[in-house]
């Protein structure tokens, strides 16, 4: 079992790394799903592991899987303890230290007043609180997820748009990771630049203090560590778009996929 969780992981990232960066948006049938049954089967196998024999055992295949965790480009390296299903995911090997404090959101492009918002900028602007499942691209779900933060056109409304305005660019702090949405897309009600998950303000492994959260798509459309959204005049592939996955990533509807809706 402990070789079968590993060749799973083994397998995500060779299934991932084979898509050609030059051939975004490939159908995704058997032969191209970026995240095959296989993968899947053998990732709840890894979970059944962990329940199965305990924490001991978990901490060994722990360090068997460490030294993956700086290659693996899915970023998937541990399940977040305790987390009711969450599992941690970054392209980067480092977390960014980003605190109340010290987060800043520039936004900025085809805008009449590029602006630089607080934490507490955000949260003086209108809040929405919102329950959604979150839904990854290869397979996982958290039901009922409870979220707050500001809707991404109320931040829009903030700086103002300017003439050619299409789209939206999203960026980290992590400094790799990016995002991309419609100006449509993005004026949805449960498109949010969250700053509370549970209660409580984001946590730095989930991306926090502010990450973005579109509820209606994969979670890779999520945004960890948000410090920009750049107006554009079209959409810019985002990091996993770049790879192979959908730009359009509505659950159930891209990426080959057939989850049942989110609710
Ligand atoms: N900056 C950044 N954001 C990211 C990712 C990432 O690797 N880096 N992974 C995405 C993917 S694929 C998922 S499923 C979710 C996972 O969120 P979590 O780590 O809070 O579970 O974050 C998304 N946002
Ligand atoms: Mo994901």
């Amino acid at each position: 079992m402990v070789w079968l969780g590993t060749c799973a992981l083994r397998c995500f990232h060779q299934r991932v790394t084979d898509q050609p960066p030059e051939q975004p948006n490939r159908p995704a049938d058997s032969a191209t799903t970026p995240v095959g049954r296989r993968v899947v089967l053998g990732m709840l196998g890894l979970g059944a592991l962990g329940v199965a024999v305990g924490a001991p055992l978990s901490r060994t295949l722990q360090s068997v899987l460490g030294p993956l965790q700086n290659n693996d480009p899915t970023g998937l390296t541990t399940l977040l303890p305790g987390a009711g299903g969450w599992r941690y995911y970054s392209v980067t090997s480092s977390q960014p230290a980003v605190t109340t404090d010290s987060f800043t959101l520039r936004v900025s492009g085809l805008v009449q007043r590029p602006t630089t918002l607080s934490f507490d900028d955000l949260v003086r602007l209108p809040q929405t609180s919102l329950n959604h499942d979150f839904q990854c691209v290869t397979g996982w779900r958290v039901e009922d997820v409870a979220w707050k933060g500001v809707q991404v056109r109320d931040v829009l409304d903030v700086v103002g748009l300017a003439p050619g305005a299409a789209a939206l660019r999203f960026t980290s702090s992590d400094g790799e990771y990016t995002e991309s949405l419609t100006l449509e897309q993005a004026a949805n009600d449960d498109v949010l630049v969250a700053t509370h998950l549970e209660g409580e303000v984001v946590t730095r492994a989930h991306g926090g203090p502010v990450r973005l959260f579109v509820a209606p798509m994969y979670g890779y459309k999520s945004l960890k560590w948000l410090s920009g959204i750049e107006v554009t005049d079209s959409v810019l592939p985002g990091y996993w778009e770049q790879r192979g996955y959908d730009v359009d990533a509505y659950v159930g509807q891209s990426n080959g996929r057939s989850d049942p809706p989110t609710a």
